[in-house]
């Protein structure tokens, strides 16, 4: 079944896309939003999207959320994964300095490179605060790599689930304050995200 083929049941859908390095967990981000049962938060290797309805500021919205097969190993995501974004979520682990570094020296270009909508609200999130201890990115840098690049920011933790929904939430408010955002997430003219398909890349199926 076509699952944009219910225009009655929400108001809005729109597309939203987790990137970063392997292992920052992206896909328990992405667990911790979307399934309500804690103890199946394990590693993954990645689906096509998720869905998740959402009621938020009077709104019925569908988020289907976009994650990689695990193609980041090999930074071979390509301009497909990213047309149509509204919401572009860039995932950081506060305990691994190269992950944070790279964000600006890999992903934030991607990001500028593919993104087919200006206005996409992009979200900076520093993941695994429950790891206090091994902390070796700073809260303070987080916020001013957020303040440098024009993005949202936030720290959470996939495992304890602390601010998970806060992070989803606030990135979806602040592209339904977006007018050509909302324009682009109407229902009826979102159908085509179904249709994408995200790279299938033959290097992805061996494993290291
Ligand atoms: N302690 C802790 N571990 C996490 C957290 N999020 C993910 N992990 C672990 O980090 C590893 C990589 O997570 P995964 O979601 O597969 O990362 P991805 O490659 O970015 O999708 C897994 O072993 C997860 O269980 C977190 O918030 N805290
Ligand atoms: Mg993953």
């Amino acid at each position: 079944m076509d699952p944009s083929n219910s225009p009655g049941e929400f108001d809005y859908l729109f597309k939203l896309l987790l990137i970063g390095d392997s292992g920052v967990g992206k896909s328990s981000l992405l667990l911790s939003f979307t399934s309500d049962t804690f103890d199946d938060l394990s590693p993954t290797i990645g689906v096509d999207f998720k869905i998740k309805m959402l009621t938020l500021g009077g709104k019925r919205l569908k988020l289907a959320i976009w994650d990689t097969a695990g193609q980041e190993r090999f930074r071979t995501l390509t301009s497909s994964y990213y047309r149509g974004a509204q919401g572009i979520i860039l995932v950081y682990d506060v305990t691994r300095r190269e992950t944070f570094t790279n964000l600006s020296d890999v992903w934030a270009k991607e990001v500028d490179l593919y993104s087919t909508n200006q206005d996409c609200i992009k979200m900076l999130v520093g993941n695994k605060v429950d790891k206090e201890s091994e902390r070796v990115v700073t809260k303070k840098e987080g916020i001013a790599f957020a303040r440098e690049y024009g993005c949202l920011f936030i720290e959470c933790s996939a495992k304890t689930r602390v601010n998970v929904q806060q992070c989803f939430e606030e990135l979806v408010l602040k592209i339904l304050d977006t007018p050509s955002l909302l324009a682009e997430g109407s229902t009826g003219v979102r159908r085509n995200i179904f249709k994408q398909k995200p790279p299938t890349d033959a290097s992805t199926s061996s494993c290291c």
